[in-house]
């Protein structure tokens, strides 16, 4: 068994209810969920947008291999109604994007898969949630909790609204 931690994000539709159908998805074919963090209001990061994100954080216990996983993750996308991926940091609205944030302690790089996700530590949109669900969580390359890298945003970062 491993255990598995994503990060959610929706803009576009009933964003409440593409969360719940996602988090219901990655139960019925990922694995057990042991936590899910509140749901939280957040600013567009990184590109321009009317459309509020909704974003929130999952703790999976999983018997998927990380390959497995992000294939479940963009056949759940897909089946939300997610059209475009994004590509070199062009973010288009989306009804629903699933990241695999930890796999274990695992590092992986390659292609089409990078864990831990490289951006979390710049993304307060990312750790607001996961905080509340894996504060003691350790970074596997950058070695620090959770808790300790949100402390550390917030104090580079002048707005809450990430
Ligand atoms: N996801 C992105 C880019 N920007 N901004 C917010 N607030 N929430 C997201 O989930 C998000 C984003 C790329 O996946
Ligand atoms: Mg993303
Ligand atoms: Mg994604």
């Amino acid at each position: 068994m491993h255990i598995a931690y994503l990060g959610l994000g929706t803009n576009l539709g009933l964003r409440e209810i593409n969360l719940k159908q996602a988090i219901q998805a990655l139960e019925q074919h990922a694995g057990r969920l042991l936590k899910c963090s509140s749901f939280m209001e957040t600013a567009p990061w990184g590109f321009e947008s009317s459309n509020i994100f909704l974003n929130g954080a999952v703790i999976l216990e999983t018997k998927l291999s990380p390959f497995d996983l992000l294939s479940v993750t963009c056949r759940i996308e897909t089946a939300l109604g997610r059209t475009h991926k994004s590509h070199d940091n062009q973010y288009v609205d989306r009804t629903m994007d699933i990241d695999i944030l930890f796999y274990d302690q695992l590092i992986l790089e390659t292609p089409e898969l990078i864990i831990p996700h490289p951006l979390i530590q710049n993304r307060l949109f990312v750790l607001n949630p996961l905080e509340e669900i894996a504060p003691d969580f350790v970074h596997p390359i950058l070695h620090k909790s959770i808790h300790q890298m949100l402390l550390n945003l917030r104090q580079t970062t002048n707005t809450l609204s990430q």
